[in-house]
């Protein structure tokens, strides 16, 4: 497959201001007639993108094309044309049914709908399928009544009618500029939940959520979601929003979480559909993080576009950030930061790592789909946190308001972004722009010595990055690390936080005035996406997990003492745990703190997080000590247990920060009780399970009772089955909790699950539900004998060619296998090798494996 560079970028050789499509709809056959105004940019023949599109006819200014006008090879439509502005006009046939590859228009359920971010609109019309060309679009759908009675795209609906044939038809006008991949249509039997916002300026704006009828009612939480978002995007970034109607469409076959199309946002309806039945409080938070972030998307990424794929961190690092900004402004805000630092951990952090690390602005690609990354999103989202750290509130705000101003209906880079910042702020941020360019996860070793005569501490810092692919060495970073320090004998904090700024390898701060010897705490808040390196002690740590009064940093404190715990008796073969550790979480859960967060702050350190911390990731070895450590918080702090559970058991269910937090702790008390295998914990987890009032209980229990081997395991899976066999969305939940298991046959249940009636390859969700949560099973997935390795790559295979990017994201976990003993990476590399030479391979799942064994 050919490799796309950043380097060879071009402007493009013609412009599209305006597109007028017209759509023939129907599920098997549809025809598109699309008449583009283009003229000369650059220069060079007109090349057009199609992919798979029956061309039926072609003309430029109202004249027909012969065979020799045009070429039509490798997905290229070559006109060359004389003047600086034609008409050209193409009528295709494309076959929405066919499509399981779920980009461009595809049918999902009946209905009809597209996904076109990255290169799907070419897979719709001929089209110059990049983002730096913008059109006006209209669009005219005809389709027949009874079956789509709803037609729906981008902007405003202009006219509708009566056609022939039971049809009618609509059609729809964006009056902004856009790029292909923000073109979206819907037509389908849909029923809406209606509401309206007025903007800051009194602009009224029709809200409508699309579902099908039965799911209308649980569209509320959405609907609340977005019209705060509106809200906060006005106070926070002072962005109003421009269109008089805006509408969101759930869909149950979605490659992504959902689409930020202008005006018409396309979601996964995963992060739709939500009611205390069916939706645990993460699937109610998701919801409305997802919610925010395609709506904010309407000014970082639609109104200001990305100039190429390069460029993809621009948009979606900047609205990840947003959207983890107004999450934390509706809840536990520490909470929020540390749900976010443990997946950028579990996630980003691994592929930074290994085979697949990138920078957050690659340099060069294979299929555009493989970037939608960790990396992309939540480094980058990182990268802007650290901007706005270092810049502080207002000159943040200073340099989004000149970004917004300078780039309105542009397509622009990552460049302009930061040049925005030290504009409107008279900054340099050569050094920073380093965060952009260079992969890899820095780390950064700490040490200090304090002098009591002059109550002065110096602290040493060195960073160093290790060499990722392509990058063999790296320039220093410019890091921000939040520090404050504790009075190893009051506990009391001495003096203000402060931010350093460590610009060089390395670097030793003075800090004067201090009062009494000092326990350091660096990177609060994580300030900046690193590891650290500090040589403390467990005294320290179980010290600042009991002083620091940054709540992230408490949090982070006991992690690290577990860490050291876990990662120590695994170094010595050895099962026992620390009693400092046992000390700081019966600590934590006396301390009197906000529930959510005891109940996240006294779970261990992922098997994931453990290995990466291993020169060589052994899996047996992690899972036996992590679950004996488990055990013996268990029984060691049984009654703090029992009466975490017992006070927040009886609450009737309710939906805000506090009933949330509440329910968390409880279940992560339940969790506790059950792997020290209290009898009377398994009865009551079980109780819990029939009881339960709501979905996060109920799957609580679910989830605990699915990893034991107890007769309530069959009982609970059947029932649950039975009860929400119809509901997708839950059953997805029932397969992902089997995957996730570590009852010991696990893989042989996900085998046979991998036949059961309800398993597709199809639907993205479930397919993810249970082969994307196997992958992330490590001590099953990672059986020694191989057998997870070869189920992976066999569904890899099978799915490669209905859907490449379900296919191309599955098989990432093989191309770890560095990381692993001999045995493990043997048997990983082998079937890697075994899919890199079958042929036929997508260029998706090419790209991964070729990287992966490189
Ligand atoms: N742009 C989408 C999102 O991240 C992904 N297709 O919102
Ligand atoms: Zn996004």
């Amino acid at each position: 497959p050919q490799v796309t560079r950043l380097a060879d970028y071009r402007p493009p050789a013609w412009t599209v201001p305006a597109i007028a499509l017209d759509f023939d709809l129907d599920d098997k056959a549809t025809r598109v007639t699309s008449r583009l105004t283009v003229e000369r940019g650059e220069g060079g023949p007109l090349v057009l993108d199609g992919e798979g599109l029956r061309l039926i006819s072609l003309s430029v200014d109202g004249k027909p094309l012969g065979d020799g006008d045009y070429s039509y090879a490798d997905d290229k439509l070559t006109i060359t044309l004389n003047g600086d502005s034609h008409i050209v006009e193409s009528v295709v046939e494309i076959s929405p049914i066919a499509n399981t590859q779920l980009m461009g228009l595809y049918a999902s359920e009946g209905m009809l709908c597209t996904q076109c971010e990255a290169e799907g609109f070419r897979r719709i019309t001929f089209f110059p399928d990049r983002p730096d060309v913008l059109s006006r679009f209209t669009v005219k759908m005809t389709a027949d009544k009874a079956r789509y009675p709803v037609l729906l795209s981008n902007g405003n609906r202009v006219a509708a009618g009566e056609g022939k044939d039971g049809r009618h038809w609509a059609e729809w006008e964006d009056p902004f500029p856009k790029p292909c991949y923000l073109f979206a249509l819907v037509a389908g039997d849909l029923s809406a939940l209606k509401d309206e916002f007025v903007t800051a300026s009194g602009r009224k704006v029709e809200l409508g959520i699309w579902v099908r009828e039965a799911d209308v009612p649980r569209c509320r939480h959405a609907m609340d979601a977005l019209k705060s978002s509106m809200r906060w995007d006005e106070q926070v970034y002072g962005r109003e929003y421009d269109l008089d109607l805006f509408n969101i469409v759930a869909v149950s076959d979605f490659n992504f979480g959902a689409m930020e199309n202008k005006g018409l946002n396309i979601f996964n309806s995963k992060y739709i559909l939500a009611d205390a039945d069916t939706a645990t409080d993460l699937d109610f938070d998701n919801v409305a993080a997802v919610v925010a972030h395609e709506y904010f998307h309407n000014w970082t990424g639609n109104r200001i576009t990305c100039r190429d794929w390069f460029q993809l961190s621009l948009k979606e690092g900047l609205t990840v950030y947003r959207d983890q900004e107004f999450s934390a402004d509706h809840g536990s805000r520490a909470v929020k930061r540390i749900e976010d630092v443990r997946m950028l951990r579990a996630v980003q952090f691994q592929e930074d790592s290994g085979p697949l690390a990138h920078p957050v602005r690659p340099e060069s690609y294979m299929e555009i789909s493989n970037f939608y990354t960790a990396t992309i999103y939540n480094k980058g989202a990182e990268v802007i946190r650290m901007l706005a750290t270092l810049l502080g509130a207002d000159r943040y705000r200073a340099g989004c308001d000149l970004y917004f101003d300078r780039h309105d209906g542009q397509a622009v880079t990552i460049e302009d972004w930061v040049k925005a910042h030290e504009d409107a702020n008279g900054l340099d941020l050569t050094q920073f722009r380093r965060w952009y360019a260079q992969a890899g996860t820095p780390r950064v070793a700490v040490s200090s010595r304090y002098d009591a005569a002059s109550k002065s501490l110096e602290i040493d810092l060195a960073q160093s990055t290790p060499p990722t692919p392509g990058q063999d060495s790296k320039a220093p970073f410019h890091i921000p690390l939040d520090v404050a320090l504790f009075g190893r004998d009051s506990g009391a904090r001495l003096g203000d936080p402060r931010l350093i700024e460590l610009k060089d390898s390395s670097a030793t701060i003075r800090l004067d005035d201090v009062a009494e010897p000092p326990v350091l705490s660096i990177n609060r808040g994580f300030s900046a996406p690193i590891a650290i390196d500090a040589p403390q002690t467990r005294e320290e740590l179980a010290h600042l997990s009991a002083h620091d009064d940054d709540p992230f940093a408490r949090y982070e404190a006991l992690q690290r003492l577990a860490l050291l715990t876990l990662t120590d008796a695994i170094r010595r073969g050895d099962e026992v745990a620390d009693p400092a550790l046992v000390d700081a979480v019966a600590a934590t859960l006396d301390s009197g703190l906000d529930p959510a967060f005891i109940g996240e702050a006294v779970l261990l350190p992922s098997e994931a997080f453990i290995g990466d911390q291993m020169p060589t990731v052994d899996p047996d070895a992690i899972h036996g000590v992590r679950e004996a450590t488990r055990r013996t918080l268990g029984s060691q702090l049984n009654d703090r247990w029992w009466s975490a559970y017992r006070a927040n058991r009886d609450n009737r269910y309710e939906l805000n920060p506090e009933a949330k937090g509440r329910r968390r702790l409880k279940n992560v008390a339940l969790g506790y009780l059950v792997a020290d295998a209290d009898p009377k914990a398994v009865s009551t987890t079980f109780e819990q399970f029939g009881d339960a009032d709501n979905m996060t209980d109920r799957l609580a229990a679910l989830g605990l009772l699915t990893s034991l081997e107890v007769g309530e395991r069959e009982a609970a899976l059947a029932a649950f089955h039975a009860r929400y066999k119809n509901d997708p969305l839950v059953l997805d939940k029932w397969f992902a909790t089997q995957a996730l298991s570590t009852h010991p046959d696990a893989l042989d249940q996900v085998i046979a699950l991998s036949r059961h009636a309800d398993f597709s390859r199809t639907n993205p969700n479930r397919f993810r539900a249970l082969i994307g949560s196997f992958g992330a099973n490590q001590p099953r997935f990672h059986a020694a004998d191989g057998g997870g390795y070869a189920f992976l790559a066999n569904e890899v295979l099978a799915v490669d060619g209905l859907n490449s990017q379900s296919a191309a994201r599955m098989v990432q976990p093989l191309t770890r296998w560095r990381r692993f003993g001999a045995d493990r990476a043997a048997l990983m590399r082998a079937e890697l090798e075994r899919i890199l030479a079958t042929p036929g391979l997508s260029k998706d799942v090419y790209e991964v494996v070729s990287k992966g064994l490189a």
